[in-house]
């Protein structure tokens, strides 16, 4: 390749960067939640993206490489990657219709629609709404944006573990990284992020809440499977099969992935504590992976020797989310406790 074209290519990379949707987001220590761990703890603030959360990384990445040309892009999701769909869509100009199940708050709907997406609501959970989606995808002509299982989303995705390797500075690594896992798609990101920055040995630690837990059950049985049914109340972690990616770091020796379940009560009382502690609303599909550090089990990983009781500094990836307000709130608390 000539020297032009080379600087070329190089101008156009940059112009791609510089244009993309998703912040670089704050990393901040938490003293709260460094007490009940033992370590420092940082708070990868993906909340506060655009469209609320992480979702925009990978989506808005998509989204650019695939619907550029695009008549209307079209995803089904639990709520946060419609969110990122729509928010997207709108900035390029282009029609966004958003499948949700109507297991999906009102809220969200209501949100949806304030960014200019069409919404509709077709199915029970998330499985049947991409079923709808593909179909439009098909017969009308559209984009299809899938919410978890595309390279491109996990490329993207693995930004933010780029700009955690930036904010710590040279010589300081996590100790492990927390995630909330629904189809997977931020546990493949995280994956490839941790491989982009050579921090292959620091161990991902994958929550789901027990009935939505298509990744534990994987792991468990060693091969993908498909859950009956979503039973727990954080929709956005509902789908039922994980993508087989994510399945696949479970088992590759380059990474290890631990797999963790916590009930729907102890995410919500997760979120009520983060709330309380860290002034910050996120959904039950985050409070997964915060009732990792809530509810004791880094302390429990570190006893059965699965985490060093020396812990270098825990990560917990904050996959912020839309799909809550304080009615929401009151309602899931409502209903968990009857
Ligand atoms: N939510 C997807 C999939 O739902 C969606 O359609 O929005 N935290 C939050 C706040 C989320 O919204 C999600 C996914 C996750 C974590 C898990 O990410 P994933 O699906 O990439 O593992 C069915």
């Amino acid at each position: 390749m000539c020297t032009f074209q080379l600087h070329l290519e190089a101008a156009l990379a940059r112009r791609t960067m510089a244009e993309h949707f998703h912040l670089n987001t704050p990393l901040l220590e938490t003293v709260s939640m460094s007490k009940r761990v033992g370590t420092t703890v940082y708070l990868k603030m993906e909340n506060s993206q655009p469209s609320g959360s992480f979702k925009i990384r990978g989506i808005g990445h998509l989204c650019q490489q695939l619907a550029r040309q695009s008549k209307g892009v079209v995803c089904a999701s639990g709520g946060n990657a419609g969110m990122a769909a729509a928010y997207t869509a709108r900035k390029m100009g282009v029609p966004a219709t958003i499948v949700v199940p109507s297991s999906s708050p009102q809220l969200v709907v209501q949100r949806l629609r304030d960014e200019g997406a069409t919404v509709k609501i077709i199915g029970k959970v998330w499985d049947d709404a991409n079923a709808e989606a593909l179909r439009l995808a098909e017969t009308e002509g559209l984009t299809f944006v899938p919410p978890f299982d595309h390279p491109l989303l996990w490329q993207g995705h693995a930004s933010m573990i780029t700009e955690v390797a930036d904010s710590l500075g040279p010589g300081v690594k996590p100790g492990a990284v927390l995630v909330s896992v629904g189809g997977g798609g931020l546990l493949c990101g995280v994956a490839q992020g941790l491989k982009d920055v050579g921090w292959t040995d620091v161990p991902i630690i994958a929550m789901e809440t027990v009935g939505a837990h298509c990744f534990n059950a994987a792991v468990k049985a060693g091969r993908v499977v498909t859950l009956d049914d979503i039973t727990s109340e954080a929709k956005c972690l509902g789908a039922k099969t994980v993508c087989r990616k994510a399945f696949e770091y479970s088992q590759c020796s380059e990474l290890t992935v631990i797999s963790e379940l916590v009930t729907d009560q102890q995410a919500l009382q997760a979120v009520e504590t983060f709330l309380d502690e860290e002034r910050v609303l996120v959904e039950m599909a985050c409070g997964a992976a915060l009732a990792a550090v809530y509810s004791g089990f880094i302390r429990r990983l570190q006893d059965e020797g699965q985490l060093p009781t020396l812990l270098g500094p825990l990560l917990v990836i904050v996959c912020g989310g839309s799909s809550v307000d304080m009615k929401q709130l009151a309602h899931l608390k409502h209903k968990l406790q009857t």
